[in-house]
């Protein structure tokens, strides 16, 4: 009976799904002046989640709810009061508004005032986005809320005694900061989750980000901090989005200075070159002595991407999963980008097994 005693040491990793996630559906994103069809789809969840079950990775729940409040330990009370009304004001503008996502269209930037918030909801809607690539839908907040639970709950989870979690959700939250949205991100499920673990009693968490795409959201969430270490790995904000942030010189501000790491690398970047900044920002983890590590976990570092540029195969994220885990410490994993759909569920799981077959 060899085989029933390895199939119940398998290690299992409790996988928390956005159950709710396809009530946030957007129809296009502005580019390069053309509308087209959103990249960030619900079949990206619905993939993963099937095969999380048919890897049989370990046991799939749904996150309890939980009072918006707890949002506030990220986010600020302006940006969830427009975020929680947002469709309803939209709406009201104008009753055909039901059948259009709302974009923005106007930005408080080039020395223009951010610290004033007008009535106008455009100019609303755009204080608190920095793209017109991230559609908020009639779903957005629900979907996003429910998203931030299974962080959370992937958080408790880990705090409490499991080596590891999966928060499985979308919208993705990266990019979003503590009052703005965009990169297709609304609530920041990462940072809700370090800060959670943080609560929990971790003195020092670590963030470790591998999506294609600069965290710049979580940088600055915790920027001015030193109790959170953020570490990313992603294509050179010079030619990729989101350009404006993730450079090599942002090292953290204040008490936080010296607690921020970027480590960008060029559009072409391979497994191999890749590898090495992830061993770096390991080492720079360990280093910081973290108690715990959530990992954005983009999987839009594969190869077949549609809108990215590095070049990762399906077979490297086995190993990716396994020097994650030779870190050694409790690890939340939170689902961000990845948008090559057919691929996307092997890489992510990819990363997961490899991660728990090294963890034991
Ligand atoms: N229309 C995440 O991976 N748009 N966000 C790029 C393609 C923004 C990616 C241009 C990409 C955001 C979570
Ligand atoms: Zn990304």
């Amino acid at each position: 009976m060899k085989w029933r005693s390895r199939i119940a040491d398998r290690p299992r990793m409790k996988t928390f799904h956005n159950h709710l996630h396809h009530v946030h559906q957007g129809r296009q994103e502005m580019f390069r002046g053309q509308m087209v069809p959103c990249f960030e789809v619900p079949a990206r969840l619905d993939q993963v989640l099937a095969r999380v079950r048919k890897q049989a990775l370990g046991p799939v729940l749904e996150a309890p709810p939980r009072d918006p409040q707890a949002l506030a330990a990220v986010h600020s009370p302006a940006y969830l009061q427009f975020l929680a009304g947002a469709w309803a004001e939209w709406v009201a503008m104008d009753p055909a508004n039901a059948g259009r996502d709302a974009l923005p269209s106007v930005w408080p930037n080039q020395g223009l005032r951010s610290d004033v918030l007008p009535g106008n909801f455009a100019a609303r809607l755009g204080r608190h986005a920095f793209d017109s690539g991230s559609p908020l839908t009639a779903g957005t907040w629900q979907a996003a809320c429910q998203g931030a639970w299974c962080a959370l709950a992937a958080a408790d989870t880990v705090a409490t005694g499991d080596r590891a979690a999966f928060a499985l959700s979308r919208p993705p939250g990266h990019h979003a900061g503590a009052d703005f949205f965009g990169g297709y991100c609304f609530l920041n499920n990462a940072a809700l989750a370090a800060d959670a673990l943080r609560r929990h009693g971790c003195a020092r968490v670590a963030v470790l980000d591998i999506d294609y795409h600069h965290g710049n959201g979580t940088q600055a969430i915790f920027y001015d901090r030193s109790d959170v270490f953020f570490a990313s790995i992603h294509g050179d904000p010079h030619t990729e989005y989101p350009f404006f942030l993730g450079y090599l010189d942002e090292l953290g501000t204040g008490p936080g200075e010296g607690f921020n790491l970027n480590l960008p690398l060029p559009r072409g970047t391979g497994y191999v070159r890749w590898r090495e900044a992830l061993q770096l920002a390991l080492q720079r983890i360990a280093a910081f002595d973290a108690d715990a590590l959530v990992v954005s976990l983009g999987l839009d570092t594969f190869e077949g991407d549609p809108i990215s540029g590095f070049r990762l195969a399906s077979t490297d994220y086995p190993q990716v999963g396994e020097d994650l885990a030779r870190a050694g410490l409790p690890t939340v994993f939170v689902f961000e980008g990845g948008y090559a759909v057919d691929a996307l569920a092997v890489n992510a799981v990819n990363v997961l097994e490899g991660f728990a077959q090294k963890a034991g």
